[in-house]
């Protein structure tokens, strides 16, 4: 193996050569900014590329999940997992929602449609599941429950782009769906984002609101905020757009490795494909069981004095964290899938330009532990 650092994950970059038009055209534009003209293509061919009809970009995940959340004026309390990313839940938070969290699915790690309705209240007005790794949830039952009790679904997709389910995009269910172009993803814009909408007059609303509630030029209608995807990221993004397919396929054949190589080690379980008709391979979670001969966390520090930097997203689980902990959804007892997933997981590197010679001596490292 080399001797240089391995990280989780490391971004793509088009060749810089590609880019310099780009930046001649703003620079002589000098439209920086404010929906101009690359962010208006962007979203055109983002659109077209992810299968969805209407979409508003923005210059990070978590300001679109904040702006979804308003957007559809949801308050009360709002169901969602402790196994995600903290922006998941901080978003509630940051739009006085209190966050309820339920307990995962122990095949998917996403959040459980059969727990759901026990946590339902007068408060509850959504529910706000994630597709966590790119492993489409069970939208279906999730939307069932939806309709029952009159609520919303907003989706945290961060981690779904480009994933397909049955009947198409995986974005386009529920009422809102989020995504994340931050370096570490699957497709980036450096910071980025978007929200996936069902309409226009949706569509027209959220881009108020990311820009400050403007409506023309003298009135503002709505508490907004700065959303706004720049020049700069707009640009890449419909440059990097052009290599996604290849950049997925690649993740794709990094995927297969592991899995081949991981399949008879014991103690080691490769979160599975889930079913998913077209996977973008985002993450690549592995769970270090008990009858492996290490755990998690000393296989993790094992990988490190290596220069291999595994990470262990999502431990600790949302509902650990300080502002959370207090929360009577939050008790550990009611969350034991999610309990143990944290003690176990470990995502390890898988980046398009990751060797496959290097794949194998990630696998080979585990399977030779004792
Ligand atoms: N919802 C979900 C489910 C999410 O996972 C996220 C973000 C969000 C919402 C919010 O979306 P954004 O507002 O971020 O658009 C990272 C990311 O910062 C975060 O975007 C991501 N989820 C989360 C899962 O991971 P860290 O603190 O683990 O990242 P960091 O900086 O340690 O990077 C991980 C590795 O990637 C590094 O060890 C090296 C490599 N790296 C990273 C960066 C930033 C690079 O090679 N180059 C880089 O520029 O949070």
């Amino acid at each position: 193996m080399s001797n240089r650092s391995i990280f989780v994950t490391r971004p793509f970059l088009p060749p810089l050569s590609e880019f310099v038009p780009y930046l001649e055209e703003i620079w002589e534009n000098r439209v920086l900014t404010n929906g101009g003209g690359y962010h208006q293509r962007f979203e055109r061919a983002l659109c077209e590329y992810l299968g969805v009809d209407h979409l508003a970009l923005f210059a990070n995940g978590t300001i679109a999940l904040l702006t979804a959340l308003q957007a559809l004026r949801i308050s009360g309390e709002v169901i969602t997992t402790p196994y995600s990313f903290v922006a998941t839940a901080h978003s509630l938070l940051w739009n006085g929602i209190t966050p309820v969290f339920v307990d995962i699915d122990p095949d998917t790690l996403n959040l459980d449609p059969n727990k759901i309705e026990v946590a339902i209240t007068p408060r509850t007005t959504a529910i706000m599941p994630v597709h966590v790794y790119g492993h489409p949830c069970d939208v279906e039952a999730i939307q069932r429950i939806a309709d029952n009790y009159n609520l919303k679904v907003i989706y945290d997709a961060a981690h779904a782009f480009g994933v397909q389910g049955e009947g198409g995009s995986v974005l386009i269910h529920g009422d809102l769906s989020v995504l994340s172009f931050h370096a570490t993803k699957v497709f980036n814009t450096f910071e980025g984002g978007a929200i996936i909408c069902p309409d226009a007059k949706t569509k027209d609303r959220i881009d108020r609101l990311k820009n400050f509630g403007y409506c023309g030029e003298l009135e503002v209608i709505d508490t907004g905020i700065n959303g706004k995807l720049s020049e700069f990221g707009s640009a890449l993004g419909l440059l990097q757009l052009q290599y996604i397919d290849r950049l997925i396929f690649r993740r794709g054949k990094i995927d297969a490795t592991y899995r081949a190589r991981l399949k008879t080690v014991k103690g080691i379980r490769c979160l599975g494909d889930a079913g998913e008709k077209v996977p973008n391979h985002s993450y690549f979670p592995i769970l270090v069981q008990a009858d492996y001969p290490l755990s998690r966390d000393a296989l993790w520090q094992r990988f490190k004095d290596k220069g291999i930097h595994c990470r262990r997203y999502f431990y600790p689980l949302i509902t650990d964290f300080a502002m959370y902990r207090s929360l009577p959804s939050a008790n550990r007892e009611k969350l034991p899938v999610a309990t143990a997933a944290a003690q176990q997981v470990l995502c390890l590197p898988i980046y398009p330009d990751l060797e496959l010679a290097v794949v194998d001596e990630i696998a080979e490292f585990i399977a030779i532990q004792t």
